[in-house]
């Protein structure tokens, strides 16, 4: 086992496309770990082993593998970049210590490396920058290293710059060595020699003087260096005193400073898919990224998710915790991805699950690569591990130690906007149904599935058209479930617009105890994201406190109440003000059922509104074709934010209703002559316009 200096949890993620699994598969190659290099398009990548990935040539689950460069243990996770699956990237950047955020040096800043980015902020995970793709036409270094200061407001620490662009692409100038190294050959990595930089003048797409190479090479290292020195007092003085004194190892123990505290994000280019500029970002993972003893430990939490205060150091000889992250059904059973924390663990360890409250035997433990793996005897603090045999283990559970227990912070998951209607063809795919589908909840938190009270159907719920259609495509050809599939359909939501003061008297009296309970309350409306809120006002006893709760409880679980059209009720509060009880009759289940009661009697009466998903939308369409585009934005009732041009495409970024969304990148297609693409998150919820919500509430 490694000591934990020596290791380096990371994750990679960017925009969809941006070259995340390409990448992974040549540090594989590089490391040794596979001895030949799969492309994506060929369904060949090591990490994209899902038939649906190979088929599709995305990611969709994050994959985790193992491997060693220069003696340093990487764990790495490749996470898909469509919007989709963005769970898998948020879960990732939970159990990460660093990460690479790729961009693709033609297509610059694209939506969901923004929203990546962003999640990493808040996790204030230390990152470091790959422009991939200088290969591409249109590839700008220093286009994409300007986007990256003005939209993530980001600082970049440029530590490699291009040698060529385009065709001519043949390697990368290193800021720090003051070197140059070129490739050779497009099909091997190892094919570099490090050589004097080129005296040539830069072309001039890319800068817009006409500077050498050299000079630009002195440039970037007198910013880097400045900025580096910044980072330690002493060598910033030494600095001042003598600058040549500066050595290599001061530098990049000042980068490492910079970097682990977020000050910036050293910044390398290549392209992957010609093998050129990836051993430099390597060394960048060894040389910059935090190990996990560098990282602000996790925060512990007690039962109702607050902080205590005390936190999981990191250390193998401390208790136990690990935090169970990912749940994978493969062919030998589920598999539990876990990051230990903290402590260590063996095969055999009965394990505490402090969120169930119930033990567990470790069956076996795994290091996996992709969808194999190695079996290990034991695992310890650092270690991301998947662990074979848990029975009652889901995402988010944190693993302890029974003497010594304690809660790690819990996961918060997004919730789905669309959902469809399914239906099992035949006896014998409805049999299966049950349990393959209860299977892959486990799986994926972002995927919920519900039973429609009436009509019988299951109802699957997700993050978007492409998720729904990977989960009926894992259905049929994991499972043998053969369904039905109707049309996707919008998760709406339902908020009051109005203020009401009201009271309410659940009275029952049948032969022996009765029940009794009197409240009179406010219901008012929130402003949008606030949830749903309780209150109580209640002085004098006149409502005891013991029944607070049940009468918060009442109205919470009213929900989804069936006031427009069975949507969940957002946004609004509910103020207990007064009421009475009775000493016999009196209990918590008459005032749960008070407050049902007062939910279905008050909240018609304060002027209920649909609610509908709001997206984000990120369109790229060629100039000529701008206006036809925007055209049919409007008509779906879209507004334009922006436009943008790059070269020869604009970039449109608008909002639009999920529900006028459907099948958008067909008509997209046709309108562009098959080149137009988009993006599309969600954003908010809005109300829905009178004349479309009558025909939604009408449908229910
Ligand atoms: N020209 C060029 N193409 C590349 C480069 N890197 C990746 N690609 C291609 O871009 C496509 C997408 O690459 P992936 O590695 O699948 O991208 P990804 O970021 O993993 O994509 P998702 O996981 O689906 O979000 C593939 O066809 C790659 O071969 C590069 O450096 N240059
Ligand atoms: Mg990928």
């Amino acid at each position: 086992m490694n000591e934990l200096a020596k290791y380096r949890n990371i994750g990679i993620f960017a925009h969809v496309d941006a070259g995340k699994t390409t990448t992974t598969e040549r540090i594989l190659k590089l490391t040794g770990k596979i001895h030949k290099i799969g492309e994506v398009h060929d369904g060949a990548a090591t990490t994209d082993f899902m038939e649906q990935e190979q088929e599709r040539g995305i990611t969709i689950q994050s994959a985790a593998t193992t491997c060693y460069w220069k003696d340093y243990q990487f764990n790495i996770i490749d996470t898909p970049g469509h919007v989709d699956f963005t769970i898998e990237v948020y879960r990732s950047l939970k159990v990460l210590d660093g990460g690479i955020g790729v961009f693709c040096a033609s297509g610059g800043v694209e939506p969901q490396s923004e929203t990546n980015w962003r999640y990493a902020n808040d996790s204030e995970v230390a990152r470091i920058i790959y422009i991939n793709k200088m290969d591409r036409v249109g590839a700008d270094f220093h286009g994409v290293v300007a986007q990256i200061k003005t939209r993530l407001g980001a600082k970049p620490l440029i530590m490699t710059i291009p040698i060529g662009v385009e065709d001519t692409f043949i390697g990368v100038v290193d800021i720090l060595n003051q070197t140059a190294r070129t490739w050779s050959d497009p099909a091997d990595p190892m094919s570099y020699t490090d050589g004097p930089i080129p005296d040539e003048v830069i072309p001039n797409d890319q800068i817009a003087t006409k500077t050498t190479y050299i000079e630009a090479a002195k440039h970037y290292y007198e910013r880097l260096v400045e900025t580096a020195v910044e980072m330690d007092d002493e060598v910033m003085m030494q600095w001042f005193d003598d600058p040549a004194s500066i050595t290599i190892d001061q530098l990049k123990m000042c980068i490492r400073k910079g970097t682990i505290s977020n000050d910036f994000f050293p910044t390398y280019c290549g392209s992957s898919f010609k093998n050129k500029g990836v051993q430099l970002v390597m060394d960048a993972v060894v040389d910059y990224l935090p190990n996990p003893t560098e990282v602000d430990p996790q925060p512990l939490v007690d039962e109702t998710g607050v902080e205590t205060g005390e936190v999981a150091t990191v250390d193998a000889d401390g208790p136990l915790r690990a935090l169970a992250f990912k749940i994978m059904e493969d062919k030998y059973g589920a598999l539990t991805f876990t990051r230990i924390y903290s402590g260590s663990l063996k095969k055999g360890d009965s394990i505490y699950n402090s969120t169930t409250g119930k033990t567990e035997r470790i069956g076996r433990i795994v290091e996996m690569h992709a969808d194999s793996r190695e079996e290990v005897d034991s695992a310890q603090a650092g270690d991301i591990i998947a662990l074979l045999g848990m029975k009652n283990v889901q995402t988010g559970h944190t693993l302890c130690d029974k003497k010594n227990p304690a809660i790690l912070e819990p996961m918060v998951f997004p919730d789905p906007v669309i959902s469809i209607a399914i239906e099992p063809k035949t006896q014998s795919d409805m049999d299966k149904l049950g349990s393959a589908i209860g299977k892959m909840v486990q799986e994926d938190p972002s995927f919920h599935v519900e039973t429609d009270q009436e009509s019988g159907q299951t109802i699957l719920k997700g993050m978007g058209e492409l998720h729904l259609d990977v989960k009926c495509d894992i259905l049929k050809r994991t499972y043998g479930v053969e369904v039905s599939v109707g049309k996707p359909q919008v998760a709406y939501r339902e908020t009051i617009t109005k203020t009401v003061n009201d009271r309410y008297v659940h009275k029952k009296q049948t032969g022996g105890a009765g029940q009794f309970a009197d409240i009179e309350y406010t219901v008012a409306p929130l402003q949008a994201g606030e949830g749903f809120q309780f209150e109580s006002k209640v002085t004098g006893g006149r409502v005891p406190r013991e029944f607070w709760a049940s009468v918060e409880k009442g109205f919470a679980t009213s929900n989804p109440g069936g006031i427009l059209a069975s949507y969940p009720m957002l946004d609004y509060k509910v103020t207990l003000t007064d009421g009475s009880f009775h000493a016999v009759d009196s209990s918590a289940v008459a005032f749960e059922l008070a407050a049902r009661g007062a939910f279905r009697q008050t909240l018609p009466k304060a002027s209920p509104q649909l609610l509908e998903p709001i997206m984000k939308l990120d369109v790229t369409c060629p100039t000529d074709k701008v206006g036809d585009v925007i055209g049919d934005i409007n008509r779906r009732r879209g507004i334009i934010h922006n436009q943008e041009m790059t070269g020869t495409v604009v970039r449109v970024y608008a909002e639009a209703p999920l529900g006028e969304m459907f099948g958008y990148i067909g008509d997209l297609r046709s309108q562009t002559s098959g080149r137009g693409q988009f993006s599309m998150e969600f954003s908010h919820y809005a109300p829905c316009p009178t004349h479309i919500a009558e025909v939604i509430t009408k449908k229910i």
